[in-house]
């Protein structure tokens, strides 16, 4: 007999939606090819090399701009019930202004969708993964203002031309990856390092511009379209390192700086930034000797308009962190924290590090996270729109590793349905490997590898290919499922 999930028979339903997920930058290449403009992404890793781990770039990247009709081989294969990719803005329009639009590029992103829906797979499409236009960038990016309307733009020539047949719509993916990782430090494009200011700028008007492209969904296509419309927000467990007072007001200070700073604004009652965050700058700005808060206020018509506009709250989450008043607790490597905050991170040593140094298995920490923001933001509908695992370019098809960290979160999925949260999917990350952003092609997400050497880019599915086909499959997880890796097939 197999044992299956040790709780007891659990089955994911039927109309929960399993699937993968990927971003624009990170797979499609052909970055100048038939009208595309330039991005950050481009520009960064044509300009300065060096920022970037191997030196590489996604020029080619997995090449799936020339790749739709394996690409959707390779969700057949895994029977996903939806797949989540980003859509190139500078593809679509070359300037990042809507005056010009890119038939081309409409017509790439036409027949992927048409593609899988030819074969009953879901699109969810995410318009804005980090590859802002260069032009715009130059103009301020997301520090100016201005950057609400460019977006509600595109929004609309996005709703436009494509959603008659996509009915799943994430405007940003990962404010915090955007605003702080981009603009409040050196981790992400355009690495702009302006630390007190970068990221609380960029908070507000990223928060405005996913407003705008809500309402205008709402107030122009939902009618005709029915689709729904939401937000991607990172989302990592955050617990306190001992039961001390102490450890507990870090943990929920930590939470507030990083995710809390987006989502608060959206999916709170009041509305506004985090309170306790807010007195914070607010009292170090005036000691800095800087004649207004760094942390830019929203006015009353601003709050409204981001105040409740999201149908759900997608999630990206891929690991946890125990947090701790003692800044320095941890010996093994963490990440970097808003600097406005002082605590510290704890990582048990127990728990298995990925090749991404800030990633590792954190025991039911999906559980912990989405429990958290239920009670906090008054239950809201809930997509899972990544979580994945790591390895290194050279440890090939043999993933257990892996297999062990999908089997995990699945589990812990499975607790937050059994709990009654409305979780309504849950997308791996990632399909395939990809571009790893200033990583390059150091670590591997795929559940199929690509091969990089190769011009074509061939793509060959890894054992945890087979075990989340097998997931799909059964809607079960078994945890004694052997696959036979041979022969992958469409079922
Ligand atoms: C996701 O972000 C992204 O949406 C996806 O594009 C990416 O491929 C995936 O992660 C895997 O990395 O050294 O400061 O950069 C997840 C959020 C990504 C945030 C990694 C922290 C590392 C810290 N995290 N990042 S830093």
């Amino acid at each position: 007999c197999s044992a299956l999930s040790t709780k007891q028979q659990r089955r994911f339903p039927d109309d929960f939606l399993i699937g993968t997920a990927t971003a624009s930058y990170q797979i499609e290449g052909a970055w100048n090819e038939d009208g595309k403009g330039e991005n950050i992404w481009d520009y960064l890793t044509h300009n300065n090399p060096a920022a970037v781990k191997d030196g590489s770039t996604g020029d080619i990247a997995a090449n799936s701009y020339h790749n739709v009709e394996r690409d959707v081989e390779m969700m057949r294969e895994l029977g996903l019930d939806v797949y989540r990719f980003s859509l190139s803005w500078s593809r679509i329009l070359p300037s990042g202004f809507a005056n010009e639009i890119n038939e081309a590029g409409v017509d790439y992103y036409n027949r992927l969708i048409n593609e899988m829906l030819k074969y009953g797979i879901t699109p969810m499409i995410t318009l804005f993964h980090w590859d802002l236009p260069q032009k715009l960038q130059e103009l301020g990016g997301f520090a100016n203002p201005l950057a609400s309307i460019w977006f509600e733009d595109y929004a609309r020539v996005v709703y436009t031309n494509f959603g008659d047949r996509v009915k799943h719509w994430i405007t940003i993916n990962e404010p915090r990856e955007i605003c702080y990782e981009g603009y409040g430090s050196v981790h992400k494009a355009p690495i702009l390092n302006a630390t007190a200011i970068g990221t609380y700028l960029c908070a507000k008007n990223v928060l405005i511009a996913h407003a705008k492209a809500y309402h205008l969904y709402n107030n122009e296509f939902k009618d005709k379209q029915g689709g729904q419309c939401g937000i991607t927000i990172s989302a990592n467990s955050f617990r306190p390192f001992t039961d001390s007072e102490e450890d507990h007001a870090a943990t929920e200070l930590r939470r507030q700086a990083e995710f809390g700073l987006y989502a608060e604004p959206i999916f709170s009652e009041e509305g506004g930034f985090p309170k306790e965050l807010v007195e914070i700058v607010a009292e170090k700005s005036a000691k800095e000797g800087y004649p207004w808060s760094r942390i830019p206020e929203f006015t009353d018509e601003e709050r409204e308009l981001v105040r409740g506009a999201s149908d759900f709250f997608g999630v990206n989450h891929y690991t946890g962190f125990l947090v701790s008043a003692n800044e320095q607790i941890s010996d093994r490597p963490t990440i970097p924290i808003l600097p406005d905050i002082t605590v510290g991170n704890y990582i048990p040593p127990e728990w298995p590090q990925s090749a991404s140094y800030w990633l590792t298995l954190s025991p039911d920490s999906i559980y912990d996270t989405l429990t958290y923001l239920q009670k906090r933001y008054n239950d809201p509908i809930f997509y899972i729109t990544e979580n994945g695992w790591s390895s290194p370019p050279t440890n090939g098809l043999l993933d257990d590793d892996r297999i062990r960290y999908y089997r995990a979160a699945l589990e812990s999925v499975l607790d937050c349905l059994d709990a009654g949260i409305r979780l309504k999917g849950y997308m791996a990350w990632s399909l395939m490997d990809n571009f790893e952003w200033l990583e390059g092609y150091t670590e591997r997400f795929g559940l199929y590898e690509v091969d990089f050497s190769d011009p074509a880019r061939p793509r060959t599915p890894r054992k945890s290919a087979f075990v989340y086909k097998e997931i799909l499959r059964s809607r079960v997880i078994d945890h004694d499922y052997e696959p036979n890796t041979t022969v992958m097939t469409i079922d």
